[in-house]
């Protein structure tokens, strides 16, 4: 690639291109693409993608369609396939995926395929790792699909992915370290009538995105206007039903992708086993409830033991629309009888119960490198979300090295809950192995460490898509 300083992809240009005009619509945007050097050293090569022939190839088009998340509800979005969420993409361990992307929409797209540490160009990231895909155009996306585990893919433009663009990715184990006898996949989402946008008023009263939860004074932020929760694109007035058969152990992949919720999850008449965090495997740990953050995930595996009918229900913990739901159903049971709501919370998953199978490699003993991140509320009068004070994409780099440990300790500031995601990396916190984690709001702190194996620019930010877009993102850029 010649070098970009040529044809300089500035972020006016890329707001441009999109049609966007908030403050940071496009995410990603602003830097040049890798290739070039800046006065604090040369990057370092990313590693190129794999060219061998793919195991599995897939054709995706993201264009706009209809969807009917309960009865009587329809609405306009923008969808992969015209399907909601997208297709299920399900491969082996370390098969070779291709996927072609055609954008049929009217705007500018990419994917991003969150919790997988494929090679730079392939990350999805508009103006950072790659050129966004314009409308009428095809992009392939190739890579070795590994390590095993429960991933999601989404567009990374803008607020696109509020709009329906996301869809599971399962990358089968060979070897899994729990048995179960059949699985279902469980995508929970915030449902969005009407085109996203940032809060116009700077969200900090009055209505903001349009109400929800009451405006920015008591939360201190404002939720976009949803109309329901969703069970893998269905509101609680149309579940979903999981059947199941009394004695089998039932594998449940809960991938949280909404764009601004917390949700809390229970199933009803039933223990869960938490296999698997963001896809590594853990220590099996029994529990009532877990809660988690947009784009992260947890595989659990539940023993029906208990016959009848009863609700996997997810509360938004950050909002009042009513709970997602589904419904467990044991063969057998009578289909009328009104399915059981889980009692009180019992014993929630903390991250604390989590032990990794496989601890990270590289980042024992302490770091070669630190930093200290404040993550708050911008100030003024626009909805800004800021690290170190910073908005991206007017914030400084976070260079690294190729092998370091490096660490990164983030202290919340603001009352709100952050789940921070790393791209390309999986890193320690605590005991498990993770690509996203919570960071606590009123001076909640949270550390992680990863190792520096995979060299490129990687985007490292907040998964709330609104505080994104408002800013709350670095790069992590690999320089020698
Ligand atoms: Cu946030």
């Amino acid at each position: 690639m010649p070098p970009n300083r040529q044809r300089p992809l500035t972020r006016r240009r890329l707001l441009q291109l999109t049609g966007a005009s908030t403050l940071g619509a496009l995410a990603g945007c602003g830097s040049q693409l890798p290739g070039s050097d800046d006065d604090e050293g040369r990057e370092v090569t990313p590693r190129s993608t794999v060219t061998s022939e793919p195991d599995s190839s897939v054709s995706l088009t993201a264009g706009a369609g209809t969807i009917q998340p309960g009865p009587d509800v329809s609405t306009s979005n923008w969808l992969y396939d015209e399907q909601f969420p997208g297709p299920e993409l399900r491969v082996q361990e370390g098969d070779v995926l291709s996927v072609e992307l055609t954008n049929d929409l009217e705007a500018e797209t990419t994917i991003h395929w969150h919790g997988v540490p494929v090679p730079n160009p392939v990350d999805g990231v508009p103006g950072v790792t790659q050129e966004p895909i314009a409308p009428g155009e095809t992009f392939e996306y190739r890579f070795r699909a590994e390590p095993a585990g429960t991933y999601f893919y989404h567009s990374h433009v803008g607020l696109q992915l509020d709009r329906g663009l996301l869809g599971p990715l399962i990358v089968e184990e060979r070897d899994p370290h729990v048995e179960y006898d059949r699985e279902y996949v469980v995508v929970l989402d915030d449902y969005l009538p009407d085109e996203p946008q940032l809060p116009s008023d700077g969200g900090r009263g009055g209505g903001g995105m349009g109400g929800g939860m009451g405006g920015g004074g008591m939360m201190g932020d404002v939720r976009p206007p949803y109309d329901g929760l969703l069970i893998n694109g269905r509101l609680p007035e149309d579940p979903q039903t999981f059947g199941v058969t009394e004695g089998e152990r039932i594998r449940f992949r809960f991938v949280n992708a909404g764009s601004a919720t917390v949700f809390g999850v229970r199933i009803a008449g039933h223990e869960m086993t938490v296999t698997h965090a963001d896809g590594r495997p853990v220590d099996p740990v029994d529990v009532d409830s877990f809660a988690f953050g947009a784009g992260e995930r947890y595989d659990v595996v539940v023993e029906a033991t208990n016959p009848g009918r009863w609700f996997v229900q997810a509360d938004a913990l950050d909002g009042n629309e009513p709970p997602a739901r589904a419904v467990v159903e044991y063969e057998g049971t009578d289909g009328t009888n009104t399915p059981q709501v889980p009692s009180s919370p019992g014993d929630q998953l903390q991250y604390s119960d989590l032990q990794a199978i496989s601890s990270l490699d590289g980042v024992s003993g302490s770091p070669d490198r630190t930093f200290d991140l404040t993550l708050s509320r911008g100030g003024g009068q626009s909805y800004t979300w800021t690290i170190d004070g910073q908005t991206y994409p007017d914030a400084d780099p976070l260079r690294i090295r190729p092998g370091e440990h490096v660490r990164i300790r983030m202290t919340n500031q603001s009352p709100v809950v952050h789940p921070m995601h790393l791209h390309g990396h999986f890193f320690q916190v605590g005991n498990a192995v993770k690509d996203t984690v919570m960071v606590p709001g009123h001076r909640g702190q949270v550390t992680l460490d990863f190792h520096a194996d995979n060299p490129g620019r990687w985007l490292f930010h907040c998964h709330n898509l609104y505080h994104l877009d408002a800013g709350m993102a670095r790069i992590v850029k690999y320089v020698e």
